[in-house]
């Protein structure tokens, strides 16, 4: 990542209604990707709960028209709305879960996008221990991350706070696993928000995970906007232009006013710090 203008941003858009209140965009699909890009936007995360239940190539054409990029693709409103997981004690439910992240992968490979590996892991749910969740999320994680190689394809799991899972919740977590699946292809995805939750120094987590950091998501401590609460993003964006990332930031955080004055604002802090 590079400084100021130059920075690659993006932001989140659910292509379907979903409870997930930090997709900062929903609603029409191609209102939002004019605004977006009007905003000044060169990115657009898209979270997607199904592939079978969106025209690819009508999305295809859409963020072509309006000269956005498709950094990464979100998957977590299959266990938000679905309750698919990694780590459910059905293995039907496991399985699923797999094949529901594979059939990402044509998607992912049309926009050269990563796929996100966020709540999709679930929870370790009562009745399973802790190790036995791991070996299914280990196993899961190493079949989709070699599934998707051959396309060039990379997966990136996103540490989420304890509030929302009790899998991975943070950096020194999320390296462990790195090493245990053991696929070049498979990093992390960290969030400015559980980071704040999670981390005893953000920047420091930042150097730890280095190379290993595959995409970068962005909200304030109060999950507004950058600039609405009161992380220091100065010095979050000095250290990840420090280790040489060269990703890109992606906004996803609460429409709040409302989408597009949220959306506005970050793009105005970011490029100004
Ligand atoms: C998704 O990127 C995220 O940050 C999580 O909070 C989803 O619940
Ligand atoms: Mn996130």
């Amino acid at each position: 990542m590079v400084y100021g203008r130059n920075m690659k941003l993006s932001i989140v858009l659910s292509t379907q209604t979903a409870q997930f209140q930090a997709a900062t965009f929903k609603g029409d699909l191609e209102t939002n990707l004019a605004s977006i890009a009007s905003l000044g936007y060169e990115g657009v995360e898209l979270a997607i709960r199904d592939p079978k239940l969106v025209d690819l190539d009508h999305l295809y054409e859409l963020t072509c028209k309006y000269n956005l990029k498709v950094p990464a693709i979100g998957t977590g409103q299959a266990w938000g709305e679905e309750g698919l997981s990694f780590t459910d004690p059905d293995p039907n439910v496991r399985q699923a879960a797999i094949e529901r992240i594979k059939s990402h992968i044509p998607v992912a490979a049309r926009f050269e996008a990563i796929i996100i590996i966020g709540l999709i892991r679930g929870v370790v749910k009562p009745g399973v221990n802790d190790e036995q969740a791991m070996k299914w999320l280990i196993q899961a994680l190493r079949e989709c991350s070699e599934a998707a190689q051959p396309c060039g394809i990379r997966l990136a799991l996103e540490p989420i706070n304890r509030y929302e899972t009790t899998l991975i919740n943070n950096a020194t977590q999320g390296l462990e696993l790195i090493k245990r699946v053991g696929a070049d292809n498979f990093g992390l995805l960290l969030d400015t928000f559980h980071m704040n939750i999670e981390e005893s120094v953000i920047e420091e987590s930042l150097r730890v995970c280095g190379r290993h950091i595959f995409h970068f998501h962005v909200a304030d401590s109060n999950r507004w906007y950058p600039g609405a609460g009161h992380l220091n993003f100065g010095s979050i964006r000095e250290t990840l232009t420090s280790i040489g990332y060269q990703g890109w930031i992606s906004g996803e955080f609460l429409p709040k006013p409302d989408a597009k004055t949220a959306a506005q604002k970050s793009i105005i802090y970011l490029r100004q710090i």
